[in-house]
């Protein structure tokens, strides 16, 4: 005989899952230690929003589904937040969580953790399915893993009742049950005359911009991408995740004349990349309305992105692989001529300007340290380790490290993304050490760590590379503000000179503060030689920063008098 329990983890294990990101309790917690025991390996979290990020991460990283196994309601509801954030990153993963007997549920007589969940989780992913008999747990399992991974990928929900689990079934019944998945994220070849149309318009573009996003770096199209790039010579500008996909100090990077490039490009490629409040919906001063309207090509997996802003001139559907292969191939059949040097001549006298503005903040050293002078340090670290992963959540910390830490290699950047959400530091940066074995940097806010701040404890507990360094400005965006009533501490305002580094140190990791760059750099190179768990307590002038960052025309308030 099987049962619920040995199903499901035949199920997952069949189709390649190694890694459980869980929070144990009623009514998972003998799954998490059947799971051991069967030889997935369990990383067991403090909080499930992390266990949910780190799956959401991990999905990213591999391209996989990553799985976050939780308890019912309160459990569930803590990983619903990372299950909503996966799906609107287009993260594949899937969230399962034990729930309560249906026949209580469903009648409201308040069972232990009642909750209807299916109907909760369904809103806030791409697919939800319930499973009420063994034998379908292997329908179930095949399901969550293609509606995570085909299409558009995104976060599946998973509700497993408490009885599901004890139910038993003849041994090789079960086994039969199980689906192996195959081709769970099918090719999707673009139509021949979308290709042609594409090409067409790229070729009359006199001022044209491919602008990759982080579906360009989830599709693993690597080298298409740059061949695409290099053989077109056309500037390209990453999104923050679809930075390292080419290098970003390649010479056709448009990164540092982002505002120019977007302002006069009169043809933009959109590679996995959705014209939303991060690109200005495509519209307005940012996409210079005043010098006339632009042409769009959008490489897209999903056929309804299409529009959804601005007019797209030429949609180009399906996965980017395909996508790219096809216009690849196109443009090697053709005689393809570069775009005008007075357009690539004006982008490199915009990047040289902004890049020398830039290194002469770099190059200065105030006391105490601010974000450019403590990035700096950053910057230098990952050029020496390219293979590291970067984590990165904040404000300024996040806005600052954009621009200033050159990546070199794909997906190798991981950060708040599509909703600028704080609190996947820790979460992301457990998936990063597991999934690659890479050493991790995680740059840090000092608010936005708070939010996941309690997984050093998870970080020490696993022995993970991860290095985290907290920008410690005594604040939300700086730690100046007054309450102008007196009384309480203003809103953004926290203890100041906050040891963090004793929080790593609690559990046996490395704590250590740094004041200067030199501290810095020594310490985080001792953490990657090292791969001991490390926090680094950084000291920032707490009146650097500007409130929300880059972002700060986005508050209610931007333009009125306070
Ligand atoms: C970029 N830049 C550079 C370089 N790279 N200068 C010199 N050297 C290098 N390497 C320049 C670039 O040309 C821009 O100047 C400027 O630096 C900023 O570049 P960035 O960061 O790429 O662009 P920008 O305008 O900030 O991008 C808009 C955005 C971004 C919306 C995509 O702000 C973003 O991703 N925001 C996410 C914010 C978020 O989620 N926050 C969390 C919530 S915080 P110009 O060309 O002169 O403009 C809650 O408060
Ligand atoms: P960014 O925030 O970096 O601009 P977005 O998250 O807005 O990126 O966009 C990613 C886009 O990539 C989504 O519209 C998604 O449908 C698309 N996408 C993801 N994977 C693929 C793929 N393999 N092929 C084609 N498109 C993809």
């Amino acid at each position: 005989m099987t049962d619920g329990f040995h199903l499901v983890l035949d199920g997952l294990k069949l189709n390649g899952v190694e890694t459980l990101y869980a929070l144990p309790g009623i009514p998972i917690t003998d799954l998490t230690r059947m799971a051991q025991r069967e030889g997935l390996r369990v990383i067991s979290f403090r909080h499930e929003q992390h266990a949910g990020n780190a799956a959401a991460a991990a999905g990213f990283l591999t391209g996989k589904p990553g799985i976050c196994l939780t308890v019912s309601a309160p459990g569930f509801l803590n990983g619903l937040t990372a299950l909503a954030n996966a799906t609107t990153n287009c993260f594949p993963m899937i969230l399962i969580s034990g729930s309560s007997e249906r026949e209580i549920v469903d009648l409201q007589q308040g069972d232990y953790e009642e909750m209807d969940q299916l109907a909760i989780a369904k809103p806030l992913c791409k697919a939800a399915f319930r499973v009420l008999h063994a034998a379908d747990i292997g329908v179930a399992i095949a399901r969550a893993i293609r509606s995570a991974v085909s299409g558009r990928p995104g976060g599946v929900y998973l509700d497993l009742p408490a009885k599901l689990f004890s139910q038993t079934m003849d041994a090789a019944a079960g086994k039969a049950s199980l689906i192996k998945v195959v081709d769970p994220a099918p090719r999707q070849l673009p139509a021949p005359d979308a290709v042609q149309r594409a090409l067409a318009l790229l070729r009359g573009a006199k001022r044209p911009l491919i602008l990759l996003g982080k579906g360009a770096a989830y599709a693993r199209a690597d080298d298409e991408i740059r061949a695409l790039v290099e053989k077109t010579g056309i500037p390209y500008l990453p999104m923050s995740m679809a930075k390292g996909l080419l290098p970003d100090t390649h010479s056709q990077s448009a990164a540092a004349a982002r505002s120019y490039v977007l302002e006069q490009a009169d043809v933009v490629m959109l590679v996995g990349a959705r014209l939303n409040w991060l690109l200005s919906h495509g519209k307005g001063k940012t996409w210079g309305a005043a010098h006339g309207p632009k042409q769009f090509i959008q490489i897209d997996i999903s056929p309804t992105e299409m529009d959804s802003n601005v007019a797209i001139a030429a949609p180009l559907v399906g996965d980017i692989g395909s996508c790219v292969a096809a216009l690849n191939a196109g443009i090697a059949a053709g005689n393809w001529a570069k775009p005008p040097a007075d357009w690539t001549g004006a982008i490199a006298e915009r990047k040289d300007k902004n890049q020398s503005k830039m290194e002469a903040t770099l190059a200065a050293n105030p006391s105490p340290m601010n974000f450019h002078s403590a990035l700096n340090v950053v910057r230098k670290i990952i050029k020496a380790r390219p293979d590291a992963i970067l984590v990165n959540e904040g404000a300024n910390t996040l806005d600052f490290a954009r621009s200033i830490v050159d990546m070199y290699e794909p997906r190798k950047r991981i950060d708040v993304g599509t909703w600028g959400i704080m609190g996947i530091g820790m979460g992301f940066s457990v998936a990063a050490a597991v999934e690659t074995g890479k050493p991790v940097i995680a740059v840090c806010g000092d608010s936005a760590f708070g939010f996941s701040g309690m997984e050093v404890e998870t970080i020490c507990r696993y022995k993970l590379p991860v290095c985290v360094v907290v920008f410690n400005n005594n604040g939300v965006y700086k730690g100046t503000d007054v309450n102008a009533a007196g009384g309480d501490v203003a809103p953004t305002v926290f203890v100041k000179g906050a040891r963090y580094d004793l929080m790593m140190q609690a559990f046996g990791g490395v704590g250590v503060t740094a004041a200067t760059p030199a501290e810095l750099d020594a310490a985080m190179k001792e953490a990657i030689a090292s791969g001991n768990p490390t926090l680094i307590n950084a000291i920032i002038d707490e009146t650097a920063g500007t409130e929300s960052g880059r972002i700060t025309g986005l508050n209610p308030t931007a333009g009125v008098k306070k």
